[in-house]
């Protein structure tokens, strides 16, 4: 299960993701010059601030008038004054460097990255030596790991130096070599155009983090010398290379901790590994990654590429006709969130946690009209609900924010997060007061759509300590802010305004507008957060009257409709799209990663909404190929998923440039959309996931969208909603058995499979049909559950 190359990265697309959730490197595999290019996922630019924008409320009424008088250009201009200040930035670290000493001619070159170690390895013969790298990011240990090897005694001489994109210093600390600076206090987007894009403070402000790197050496044999061009390691058979980094954010308060300075604690990472070996410490890593990784097995078929292809040539090749590589999409995606989301880490960002450029597009922040939520969509279906976490953590210091943002921008109770957001949690509208355009930067239910994942982790894993203490009172509050946000139109429905469809624009009489009265998108999610927070309510058998409440305006929601062609609106009325293809399918959201509108309970919708995708198509951004995968998986229709991973396997090169309509991946299987943005890998996962499970139903149903491209294969750790693992064999397109695994005693219910006999640690079990099509059993904790076809 490789990612693997002949050549040495050239660009930064080619080279290999490590990460241990906080450190990240791209490992290009030089041969005479090795670059690691670093992360850490808590160095952005900027500090805490107040972005939000009293002037708002004052024109929220203004704003509203308008629209209902369908007014919407002079609208538009309004919504930019409620604008605040962009984000802030996410930012490179540095680069490790290491020169070798042998020149660049080298025969039997390999680079590869092992998806189930998470070690990339490096191997190249020069002469009669063999040299060897193997690198790693340990999460146990908290360091980056790269050790190099020659067959031949005393053969190994470099190197090593670390230098930044940011304004830094370099010294030594003893032996070790340490890198240190202070963040730009502000970083502008790479879209957004000013004078000044970047500006730092004066060193050690408080307006900006500080950040420190450390790199120490150890060597076998020869000896390692410090000297003002690097650390020289001269005539070893084996060094090992240990860097750490830190920066001074307060992962609690999520503000700056100025009495902590970061060297100590890259110093305490490196001291911890006294007494410690590599092999330890690999081992270490093994155990902790394999733990994660280890959870879930994929076959769709035979592989059809010789198992030494480099990667970018099976991309070309073969696509998705070949069944090993959508494997290793799909295992890709899961071995990147383990990679760049772990408990007590960052959210993985636009770009996960790597990202070399000091102004990264979209300053690799985090989007929530759709990225950010695209990230954990892989989580819990494939079995990694712990690396929701950060997600999870992420919402509730967004909600602190967002609170005053409710209150001062709209003078409303509960939270409110917008379209962007980054370290800081900011929670106000970006688009600096009026620069950007509202289509995207004017967008209040950042926030209602995150409490989704706050429901779903709870439907998936069953703790109700969390439901009671952490996931409802968020989840009521983000109902509370949409209580206040919707108000009453003339037929007296309640509405949402003003409202966008995200990123896309409705056409009256050939002009383009953004803002109008309850997009599909915002009475979706909101139906969707009222009703998880009455579900959660009866649930923990509280808060009947706040439930009453929002039964009610449940039901005075404007009713989502169709449009021409039979299409669901995508706005409160019908009228021409600004482009049919739009990557964007945000008035799907009840079908997924809803669960709104499904063929049970809207069939009309449902049918509607499956209209639109038909006619929106099977092109896009990489991210909207990989919500696409998802979606016709919810639509029943297979093969027609499995066109969109094929659509996602296209190869894209390195160096083209930016496009909004036509995505796939870089050589290294990143997501582009163009460019590399990491929420199409997630999505990929997802996807393929959804083909082989789905249980938003309140039933488990096995191979709802088994492609004709995947007759025989089998799945092993999927989880679905109830706390379940899954694991389903299948061959000439049909179900041949699954074992199904509940974390505690309760029905099962399934969806009706023709056919089958249920046993239960080897003893037949009693089912009972249900009327609507599924049946139920009673499974037991601690026991495995076997269903065969008959
Ligand atoms: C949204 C999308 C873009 C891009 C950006 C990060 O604005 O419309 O395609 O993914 O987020």
């Amino acid at each position: 299960m490789n990612i693997q190359f002949r050549i040495p990265a050239s660009h930064w697309v080619e080279a290999l993701p490590v990460g241990n959730g906080r450190l990240g490197a791209m490992v290009f595999g030089g041969i005479e010059k090795e670059r690691l290019a670093l992360n850490e996922d808590t160095l952005w630019s900027g500090a805490p601030g107040d972005w939000n924008n009293p002037a708002a409320k004052e024109l929220l009424p203004k704003v509203r008038e308008l629209l209902a008088e369908q007014r919407y250009e002079e609208a538009d201009q309004l919504c930019r004054k409620m604008m605040g200040p962009y984000t802030q930035s996410y930012l490179p670290f540095g680069d490790l460097h290491l020169n070798m000493e042998h020149g660049q001619s080298a025969q039997d070159y390999t680079r590869k990255l092992n998806l189930a170690t998470g070690i990339v390895s490096v191997s190249y013969r020069i002469g009669s030596v063999k040299y060897t790298r193997e690198i790693f990011a340990s999460y146990p240990d908290q360091v980056i790991v790269v050790r190099l090897a020659a067959s031949k005694e005393g053969a190994l001489h470099f190197r090593a130096t670390l230098d930044s994109p940011l304004q830094y210093e370099a010294a030594f600390d003893g032996q070790q070599l340490t890198i240190s600076g202070t963040a730009p206090e502000y970083v502008a987007p790479n879209y957004h155009h000013v004078d000044e894009p970047v500006r730092y403070g004066a060193p050690g402000s408080l307006e900006a983090l500080q950040f420190h790197g450390r790199l120490a050496a150890v060597t076998e044999g020869g000896r390692i010398t410090a000297s003002s061009s690097g650390l020289q390691i001269h005539g070893a058979t084996e060094a090992v290379l240990y860097f750490s980094a830190a920066t001074n954010f307060d992962v609690l308060t999520g503000g700056i901790h100025a009495a902590v300075h970061p060297g100590r604690l890259t110093a305490g990472f490196i001291e911890a590994l006294a007494g410690k070996h590599y092999a330890g410490i690999r081992e270490s890593h093994l155990a902790d990654h394999g733990q994660l990784f280890g959870r879930m097995e994929l076959h769709l078929g035979k592989a059809l590429a010789p198992a030494d292809m480099p990667t970018d040539q099976r991309i070309a090749e073969y696509g998705s006709r070949d069944p090993g590589l959508v494997e290793l999409l799909f295992h890709y995606g899961r071995y990147l969130l383990i990679a760049s989301s772990r408990p007590g880490t960052q959210p993985a960002n636009l770009q996960g946690i790597w990202n070399e450029a000091t102004r990264a597009p979209w300053s690799s922040n985090y989007t929530l009209n759709i990225n950010a939520q695209m990230n954990y969509w892989p989580a819990e279906i494939c079995n990694l609900a712990e690396l929701h976490q950060p997600l999870l953590h992420y919402i509730g210091r967004l909600a602190v924010n967002g609170r005053k943002t409710a209150e001062v921008n709209y003078g409303a109770r509960g939270w409110a997060a917008h379209h962007n957001s980054d370290l800081w949690a900011q929670s106000a509208p970006v688009g600096d007061y009026g620069a950007g355009d509202p289509v995207w930067a004017f967008w209040p239910m950042g926030g209602v759509w995150l409490t989704q994942h706050l429901w779903e982790h709870y439907l998936f894993g069953g703790d109700k300590g969390y439901l009671k203490d952490t996931a409802y009172p968020l989840m009521k509050e983000s109902a509370l802010f949409c209580l206040d946000w919707l108000i009453e139109n003339k037929e007296g429905y309640l509405i949402t305004s003003p409202s966008t469809s995200p990123e896309h624009k409705f056409v009256i009489d050939g002009r383009e507008y953004a803002v109008s009265e309850a997009s599909t998108m915002d009475l979706s999610l909101i139906a969707e957060c009222f009703d998880n927070c009455l579900q959660a309510a009866e649930i923990l058998g509280e808060d009947e009257e706040f439930a009453g409440t929002l039964r009610t305006a449940r039901e005075r929601l404007l009713p989502l409709g169709t449009g021409s062609q039979g299409r669901l609106r995508e706005w409160s009325f019908e009228a021409e799209d600004q482009d049919v293809h739009h990557r964007h399918v945000s008035h799907l959201v009840g079908v997924y990663p809803g669960r709104l509108i499904t063929g049970a309970t809207e069939p009309e919708l449902f049918q509607a909404a499956r209209q639109s995708l038909e006619i929106r198509g099977d092109g896009g951004t990489g991210w909207s190929l990989g919500w696409k995968i998802s979606l016709w998986a919810r639509f029943k229709d297979g093969t027609r998923a499995e066109q969109l991973i094929t659509n996602l396997l296209t190869l894209i090169k390195p160096d083209e440039p930016g496009n909004h309509q036509r995505g796939g991946v870089y050589p290294n299987l990143f997501d582009a959309h163009p460019p590399f943005q990491i929420d199409g890998n997630f999505a990929a996962a997802a996807g393929i996931a959804e083909m082989l499970l789905q249980s938003h139903q309140g039933y488990l149903e096995l191979l709802p969208a088994l492609p004709d491209a995947w007759p025989e294969g089998f799945v092993k750790g999927l989880r679905a909603r109830g706390g379940y693992e899954v694991d389903i064999d299948w061959s000439s397109g049909t179900l041949t058995q699954a074992v199904i695994t509940p974390s505690r005693t309760q029905i099962c219910r399934l969806a009706a499979v023709q056919g089958i006999r249920i046993s239960g640690d080897g003893r037949a079990v009693e089912y009972a049909a249900v009327g609507d099509g599924t049946l139920e059993f009673t499974a037991e904790e601690g026991k495995r559950y076997t269903i065969t076809a008959v």
